[in-house]
């Protein structure tokens, strides 16, 4: 049966640090091209409906971890921190899997960044899996530790702020609509990211909760993927409505 090799949880999140940069690198001049800024408007051909592609995409970070804590054997019931935190990143990959899709009203998503979208979930749910499961070591006593009650709080402050916006953001539209407005209330009054500064709250929450290198390089993963689109989404907002509330940052209220 499988066992703990820290050599390969090393291995894997310094890849995925490294994919981070690369990440940096690639989209802080240019956007990722899916969403708004997609350049070909109307060329169905290569694409997914938004609602297929968020669940294909997303779904094996739920499965992948979900699987590896079921099948564990010989079950591992101690200590109970390993189980929650692998429970709660779950949780976030089950809403984004079974809940967000079906209620997006977002464009058709480009095949070749869903391939790409797809094998990254795969790759990070095992990693953040395979870690909580196998290899993590807790005190017994590690959910009354400040760091896990502290990194809780984010995550469940972040998760909120994340499902909050991504609420605002679909009342934008009318079902079939796919056109652009500037989104209003919640923290997008004081940040156009404000679904990414919910994301990026949540996963450093996680890291400090699970205090694990896998799980810091994944929230620095997320801050370089999606730290750049606020940046986008800002300038293109800025860009297309005249009448964009100025006193509104990119990514951090009252900062940048
Ligand atoms: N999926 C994470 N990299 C990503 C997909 C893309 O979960 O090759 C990472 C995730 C992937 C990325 C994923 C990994 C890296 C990839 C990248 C593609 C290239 C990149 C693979 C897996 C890559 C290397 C080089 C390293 C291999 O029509 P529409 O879609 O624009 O409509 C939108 C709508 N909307 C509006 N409607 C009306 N008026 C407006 N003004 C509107 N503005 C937006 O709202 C959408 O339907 C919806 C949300 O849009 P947007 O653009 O704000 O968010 P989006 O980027 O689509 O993200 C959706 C949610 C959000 O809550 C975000 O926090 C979370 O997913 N997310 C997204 C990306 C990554 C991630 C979380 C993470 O890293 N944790």
């Amino acid at each position: 049966s499988m066992q703990c090799f820290p050599s390969l949880v090393l291995a894997l999140s310094s890849l995925l640090g490294a994919l981070a940069l690369l990440q940096l690198s690639l989209y802080l001049r240019v956007p990722s091209r899916y969403g708004k800024h997609e350049e070909r408007l109307c060329r169905p051909r290569g694409r997914l409906s938004a609602r297929c592609a968020w669940f294909l995409q997303e779904l094996p970070s739920f499965l992948v971890p979900a699987l590896l804590l079921a099948l564990r054997s010989p079950p591992r019931l101690e200590p109970l921190g390993c189980r929650l935190l692998c429970c709660l990143f779950c949780w976030h990959y089950f809403y984004r899997t079974f809940i967000y899709p079906f209620f997006t009203r977002g464009r058709p998503f480009p095949l070749q960044l869903l391939f790409f979208g797809t094998l990254f979930c795969i790759y990070n749910g095992f990693l953040q899996g395979y870690y909580l499961i196998y290899c993590a070591e807790y005190p017994n006593d590690w959910c009354t530790d400040i760091r896990f009650t502290s990194g809780l709080f984010l995550f469940l402050l972040g998760m909120g702020i994340n499902i909050h916006s991504d609420l605002l953001l679909r009342q934008l539209r009318k079902p079939g609509e796919v056109t652009y407005k500037i989104p209003q209330g919640g923290l997008f009054t004081y940040v156009s990211g404000a679904n990414y500064f919910g994301e990026i709250v949540e996963w450093f929450g996680f890291a400090i909760a699970t205090w694990s290198l896998p799980a810091f390089a994944f929230a620095f993963f997320t801050l370089c993927c999606i730290g750049p689109r606020a940046y986008h989404h800002h300038r293109y907002y800025l860009k297309t409505f005249t009448d964009y509330p100025k006193s509104r940052k990119a990514l951090i209220p009252f900062v940048f």
